[in-house]
C-alpha cells in the first residue's frame, strides 16, 4: 500500500509535464514496479521510456509503453526511480536491485531525478546499506583487497551477473561520511564499473511513504 501511495504520488507529479513527445526515465527496483504499473492509464499520452534495466523493459512493454533506446533520446525531461537509502541532501545508496550502472546512465543523461521511497529509506548518514560496486570479473579480489584498505568488509553477490555481465561486491561496516569524495575515490580504482553512491548527482525531489501520507521533499 506503501509503495502504491508512493507510485500514485510520482503519476499525480509527472503528470502536468507529459506531452506526445517525453520520453521518460524509468529506474529499477519495487518500489518502481509499483509505478510502472500506475503508468497504464497514461500509455498514448507520452512517447515512451528509457529503462535502467532489462526488467523495467519488460514491465513496460507489457503496458504497451514503448522501450527507447538511450542512444536514441536526448536528454530526458524526467528520472523516476527508487533508492536503497537517500540522505537529507539527496545523497544515496543504490544497487540493491543490481542495475545500479544503468540507473547512474539514465539519471545522469535525465534534467530531474524524482526518487520514490519509503520512509524507512531516509537516513541521515549514508551506509547502514551495504554499498554496492560493479566490478569487471576479473578484477573483483583486487578491488575487494582495495575496499578493505578503505575500511569497508566486502562481501561478493555470488551468483550475479549484471545486464553489463559483470559482477558485484557489496561493501559492508563502514558508515560513508562524505559521499561524494567516496563515489569519486572508488571510481577511480581500475575495475570499478560503478559504484552504488549517488552524490554528484543525487535526486531533485523525494516522494516519501510514511505512515498514512506522502511527503514530498526538496533537498
Ligand atoms: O537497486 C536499486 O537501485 C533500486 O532502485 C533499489 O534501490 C530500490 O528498490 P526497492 O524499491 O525495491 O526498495
Amino acid at each position: 500500500a506503501l509503495k502504491q501511495a508512493v507510485a500514485a504520488a510520482a503519476i499525480e507529479e509527472i503528470r502536468p509535464h507529459l506531452d506526445r513527445r517525453t520520453i521518460l526515465g524509468v529506474g529499477s527496483g519495487s518500489t518502481v514496479n509499483c509505478f510502472i504499473a500506475a503508468l497504464a492509464p497514461l500509455v498514448g499520452e507520452f512517447a515512451g521510456a528509457v529503462a535502467s534495466s532489462e526488467e523495467s523493459a519488460q514491465q513496460l512493454r507489457a503496458l504497451g509503453i514503448e522501450v527507447i533506446d538511450l542512444n536514441s533520446a536526448g536528454t530526458l525531461p524526467l528520472y523516476i526511480d527508487g533508492a536503497d537509502e537517500i540522505d537529507h541532501d539527496f545523497a544515496m545508496i543504490k544497487g540493491g536491485g543490481a542495475a545500479l550502472t544503468r540507473e547512474k546512465i539514465v539519471a545522469a543523461c535525465s534534467a530531474r531525478f524524482i526518487c520514490i521511497a519509503d520512509s524507512s529509506k531516509y537516513v541521515a548518514q549514508l551506509g547502514g546499506f551495504p554499498l554496492p560496486v560493479e566490478v569487471i570479473p576479473m578484477a573483483r579480489s583486487w578491488v575487494s583487497r582495495e575496499m578493505v584498505r578503505m575500511g569497508f568488509s566486502p562481501v561478493y553477490r555470488q551468483g550475479v551477473v549484471t545486464d553489463n555481465g559483470n559482477q558485484l561486491i557489496d561493501l559492508h561496516d563502514r558508515m560513508l561520511d562524505n559521499p561524494r569524495e567516496l563515489e569519486t575515490a572508488i571510481n577511480q580504482i581500475p575495475g570499478v564499473v560503478t559504484n552504488g553512491i549517488f552524490a554528484h548527482r543525487g535526486a531533485d525531489l523525494l516522494l516519501l511513504g510514511g505512515d498514512n501520507r506522502v511527503e514530498r521533499l526538496s533537498p
